[in-house]
This record gives structure tokens, C-alpha cells and sequence, in this order.
């Protein structure tokens, strides 16, 4: 294993809760009702398949196009107004401690996040130098499942993606990473990321993953 390549958000910092948040707005102002069991589905998938995820979620059908790109543009404002203050201390546990890890075995890091946001928000952790290659939505085309986003950083990095393991909390990371050919450590709910090759509760138990066992 050279590389880890780490999904954002969700596993090195909690901007989940923002997203959701930011949905469930649009939804109240949409009037229906947005619950955190709806927003499963919207986990690592990208802006405008979430919003046609919460429109079915709403029974809400015959939208245009320009009105959808309008609702998402309203949705990732809200998002980037409640994400404007976050700071180091929203990073996840245990995460500067297995980055500094990965350094002294000396393993590549790399981003691999659907948001758009991703490089802004690694810069505003100061996260952005640890890392050796980043790539976000900006960067790639397809959404997960596609492991264009996963593809992409290890070509970035120059390893082979067999030798690369990605590191997700939603079901389609860890589908993408397998499409790439990788390995996937899951964190979160077993029941949930049991395809994932081993999965952890909480980011906080990296520290006991044996990234050449996996
Ligand atoms: P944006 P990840 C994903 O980030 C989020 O999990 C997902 O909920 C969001 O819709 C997607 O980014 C796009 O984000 O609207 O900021 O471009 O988990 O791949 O780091
Ligand atoms: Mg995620």
C-alpha cells in the first residue's frame, strides 16, 4: 500500500451536517419534510443528483432545468454560509494523528471529494499541505460510484490505484473505490459500508487499521 486517498466529507471533517442542514432548508421552503434517514442517500454523491434525490424525496416532479440550477445555486449557498466559519477544530478525531502516521511510513495522501468546496475547506482546516494531491469536484466529471474522482488522485500521485486505499463513509465511495480497483476502509455503520474491506466507527479507530493487511 503507497497511498490513502481520503474522501472530505465525512471522514476528515464533519461538513455532512452541513450539507444536511442546508437540504433540509430547501426542502422546508420546498414544503415537505427532510429528515436525517433521507439524507443517507445524498452521502458522496454529487450536487445535482443530491437535489434530484431530495426532489423525489418531496414527490416534487416537472421542474426545468434553469429552475433545478437555481434550487441547487440556493441549496450550496446556504451551505457555504453555515461552512464560512469552520476552523481546525471541526476536523474529525484522530485524523491529524493517522495523517502524521501515513507521513512517517512515508505513504502518499491525496483528496478524493465530490464537493466542489473540497480545496477550500482543507485550506481553511490548514490541512491543504499535508496532502500530496488534491481533487474535487472541480477536477472530475462523474459522480460516485464512478471512481473517476479516485482514478484521478492516484494518477495525480503517480501510483498505481491497486496500491492505493481509499477512505469513505458513504456506500457510493466505497463502490467507486472498488470500481478503481482499490481497497476501502469504511467509517461509519457496518450495516451500511459492509462492502467496504474493513470498517471502523469512527475515524478515531484509524489507528488500529493494518493498512498492508487490508
Ligand atoms: P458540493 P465527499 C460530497 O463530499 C458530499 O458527501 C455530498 O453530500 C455532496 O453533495 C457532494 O460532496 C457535493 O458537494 O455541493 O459542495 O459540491 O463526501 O465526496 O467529500
Ligand atoms: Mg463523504
Amino acid at each position: 500500500m503507497k497511498a490513502v486517498i481520503f474522501d472530505l466529507d465525512g471522514v476528515v471533517v464533519n461538513t455532512a451536517k452541513y450539507h444536511y442542514l442546508a437540504w433540509k432548508k430547501l426542502a422546508e421552503e420546498l414544503g415537505f419534510y427532510f429528515d436525517i434517514k433521507h439524507n443517507e442517500r445524498l452521502k458522496g454523491v454529487s450536487r445535482m443528483e443530491s437535489l434530484r434525490i431530495v426532489l423525489e424525496t418531496g414527490g416534487i416532479q416537472g421542474i426545468s432545468q434553469k429552475e433545478k440550477e437555481e434550487l441547487a445555486a440556493r441549496k450550496n449557498g446556504y451551505y457555504l454560509e453555515m461552512i464560512s466559519r469552520i476552523d481546525e477544530s471541526e476536523i474529525l478525531p484522530g485524523i491529524p494523528e493517522f495523517l502524521n502516521r501515513l507521513k512517517q511510513e512515508g505513504i502518499k495522501i491525496a483528496l478524493g471529494s465530490a464537493s466542489k468546496s473540497g480545496r477550500m475547506i482543507l485550506e481553511k482546516l490548514n490541512l491543504a499541505g499535508q496532502f500530496d494531491a488534491i481533487v474535487d469536484g472541480n477536477l472530475v466529471e462523474k459522480p460516485k460510484p464512478d471512481p473517476e474522482v479516485f482514478v484521478t488522485a492516484a494518477r495525480l500521485l503517480q501510483i498505481p490505484c491497486e496500491q492505493c486505499t481509499v477512505v469513505e463513509d458513504a456506500a457510493a465511495g466505497i463502490e467507486a473505490a472498488h470500481a478503481g480497483g482499490m481497497k476501502c476502509i469504511g467509517i461509519g455503520d457496518r450495516a451500511i459500508l459492509g462492502r467496504a474491506d474493513a470498517v471502523v466507527e469512527s475515524t478515531e479507530k484509524l489507528a488500529k487499521i493494518d493498512l498492508q493487511a487490508l
